[in-house]
């Protein structure tokens, strides 16, 4: 097993606390990591307010979360520039590409109910983008969801896009890049959306201190990375996806003597305030691009009290485990005395992806406490499975508003995930048999919008056409689990493990609903939804690699209402004559799926 100690590998790194480089050099713009980032309010108060809260009388008991987001007519406007630019997060020069110069990005935070507006320009030189809002519904804006060649086309270089669309749902997630891998040279930041709070007032929260990104970390560009993980030989493949580093909210230390890289000593890591007899309330997300975090406080523990974008009944443990595109808000008492510090630490599982430095750590300090003097505390016992296994058992996982799903669905489809290699030699991932790639030129909603949803057999579209309780099985033929995320919805994750589902559902009456799912290697996950949000929806692995490695399937709901009520804006159209316009002249130099 591996030892939570602080391993041989760090211990001549971590003498060095005092961060010889200034954060416009390790993260750019960004104040994460810092003492003096941002804190959060319970909810946000800059606008006209009626009295009380700004979801006025909803609670998370008394009111649907997916049909009953309040009108709040609020409007959060960002804008944001892409641009390529070279930063060293852990030290290490490398070049990134990032949103107004930060890493990690902007936060977007707003109320429950909130419209958010966000206005992207492409600033990149020779290639498209698109961004995600990983976990919202997108009830009412299918086509800004931001995956290329699905909803949109790329923003071409040079253009500019608005998105506009409900915070639907609320909670703790992140928005990334969708086009190939581009959010793992930086283009990613987290997602605040505050509103109803279902804790006892024994067990409620007095400090937001906000976003904990975990993000194992590469030193290459994220093209030169996917063009090896698309290669034929396997051992390439497996050295290009292994991550050389993994930072908590874009810090962490790095020892020069293993790269031939500009580096610096002492990048300096990330730092937290907590003050003795409150409770903090930490957003972790795993905004990585290959591994399994495994996530502790030295000496304190961790009560879960949402995952993902579910508000669940709270439960405590010591070490959590989160896989890509996954979040878990938990409250951590401040039990230290003042003057103490300790670790925070998220160590990348790697029985089943390679990091040649997996261990992340941040300094959590109490009120007098030395704030450049390394904590000295002990780590928390490695309880947490490998990503073989189901990350927490989905019986002990309660949402706090019960939803029973339909006994019987409508549809069922059974997909089955496997690796191999094509028919030119390249390793991909397979569903049912077909390896996902993306056309740019013609995203999958327009063209239903249009009428046409007979799609050349790689673009892997399911029409779900009417039904309206929809169950996949999804069956994983590898030994390796994969973090599984489904836009425009959240999943009943109905049954979860290794070997072939006996037919059991876990708690068929209120089972766990979440947008990312871990299924475990050689095992099967099986999920349902409610399809009432016509449009067409990824269901993906998040591993960067993976999807753009082709596992990926688009499920597509209520065809004819996208046909025949979609009122698709204008601007999607002209996105479009942008990229054609700009692939025309260039030539896109397609390395993976798309996405
Ligand atoms: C850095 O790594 C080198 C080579 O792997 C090792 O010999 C050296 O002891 C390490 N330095 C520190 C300060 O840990
Ligand atoms: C970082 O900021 C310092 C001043 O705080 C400035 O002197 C330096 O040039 C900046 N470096 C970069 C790379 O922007
Ligand atoms: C590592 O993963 C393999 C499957 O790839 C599994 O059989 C084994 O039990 C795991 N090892 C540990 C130490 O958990
Ligand atoms: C704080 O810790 C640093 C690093 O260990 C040390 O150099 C410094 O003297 C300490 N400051 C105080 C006030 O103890
Ligand atoms: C096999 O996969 C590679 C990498 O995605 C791709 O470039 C190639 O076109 C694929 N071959 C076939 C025959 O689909
Ligand atoms: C629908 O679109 C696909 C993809 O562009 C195309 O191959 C097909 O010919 C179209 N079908 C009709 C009926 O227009
Ligand atoms: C869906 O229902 C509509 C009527 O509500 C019907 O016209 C259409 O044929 C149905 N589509 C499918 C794919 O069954
Ligand atoms: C692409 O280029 C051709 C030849 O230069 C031109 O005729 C066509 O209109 C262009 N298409 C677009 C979408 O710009
Ligand atoms: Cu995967």
């Amino acid at each position: 097993m591996v030892n939570a100690a602080i391993p041989k590998l760090l211990v001549g790194v971590l003498t060095t606390l005092n961060a010889n480089l200034a954060q416009n050099v390790t993260n750019g713009a960004s104040e994460w990591g810092t003492l003096s980032a941002q804190k959060f309010s319970k909810f946000l108060t800059n606008n006209p307010l009626p009295d009380g809260y700004p979801w006025s009388t909803l609670t998370a008991t008394n009111a649907d979360p997916y049909t009953q987001a309040p009108v709040t007519g609020v409007v959060r406007h960002y804008d944001w520039t892409i641009s390529r630019k070279t930063l060293a997060p852990d030290g290490v020069e490398r070049p990134m590409i990032v949103v107004n110069g930060a890493f990690p990005g902007p936060t977007i935070e707003a109320n429950w109910g909130d419209w958010i507006e966000v206005t992207v320009t492409n600033g990149l030189e020779d290639e498209g983008t698109s961004l995600h809002w990983h976990g919202l519904l997108q009830t009412e804006t299918p086509w800004f969801d931001g995956v290329p060649g699905v909803q949109q086309c790329p923003i071409a270089p040079g253009s500019t896009f608005t998105y506009r669309f409900r915070a639907d749902l609320y909670g703790t997630s992140w928005w990334h890049s969708h086009y190939s891998a581009q959010y793992s040279s930086g283009v990613l930041g987290p997602m605040i959306i505050h509103g109803p709070n279902h804790l006892k007032e024994t067990e409620d929260y007095d400090i937001d201190l906000g976003p904990v990104l975990l993000t194992d970390w590469y030193h290459r560009a994220y093209f030169d990375i996917v063009e090896d993980v698309m290669g034929t030989d396997i051992n390439s493949i497996i050295a290009a996806g292994s991550s050389e580093n993994n930072l908590i909210n874009g810090k962490m230390n790095f020892n020069c003597s293993n790269t031939n890289l500009p580096c610096t000593e002492g990048a300096g890591i990330s730092k937290f305030e907590f003050t003795t007899g409150k409770k903090h309330r930490l957003r972790l997300i795993n905004a990585g691009s290959e591994g399994q975090q495994k996530f502790s406080i030295d000496e304190h523990s961790l009560t879960v009290i949402a995952r993902d974008f579910v508000p669940v009944e709270p439960y405590t443990l010591n070490m959590v485990s989160l896989g890509i595109g996954q979040r878990l808000d938990v409250i951590v008492e401040a039990t230290g005395s003042s003057g103490s510090s300790y670790f925070m630490r998220s160590t990348i599982e790697t029985n089943c992806t390679r990091s040649s430095q997996p261990y992340a750590l941040a300094a959590v300090y109490y009120p007098d406490a030395n704030q450049t003097a390394l904590p000295n505390s002990t780590p928390q016992p490695d309880t947490r499975p490998d990503c073989t296994k189901p990350d927490y058992p989905l019986e002990s996982t309660v949402p706090i508003y019960k939803i029973t799903p339909a006994e019987t669905p409508d549809l069922t489809y059974e997909i089955e995930l496997s690796l191999a290699q094509n028919s030119s030699g390249n390793w991909v991932w397979f569903m049912s048999g077909s390896s996902f790639r993306v056309n740019f030129n013609e995203p999958v909603l327009i063209l239903a919008n249009k009428g046409n949803t007979s799609f050349p057999s790689n673009w892997n579209v399911y029409n779900s056409g009417n039904a309206t309780n929809v169950r996949v099985i999804l069956k994983n033929l590898f030994t390796v689990g994969h973090p599984m995320h489904f836009h425009g919805h959240n999943m009943f994750e109905l049954a979860s493990g290794t070997g072939t589902w006996d037919g059991t559902i876990t708690n068929p009456e209120n089972p766990p609903r979440r947008d990312t799912h871990m299924i475990p290697g050689s095992g099967y996950y099986v999920f349902q939804y409610v399809a009432d949000n016509p449009g067409v929806w990824p269901f993906h692995c998040h591993i960067a690699w993976h999807v753009s490695g082709g596992l990926y399937v688009n499920l597509m709901e209520h065809p004819d209402k996208i046909a025949q009520n979609m009122k698709i804006p204008q601007i999607m159209h002209q996105t479009c004559r942008d990229w054609a316009a700009f692939s025309n002249t260039t030539v896109i130099d397609q390395i993976d799926s798309g996405l």
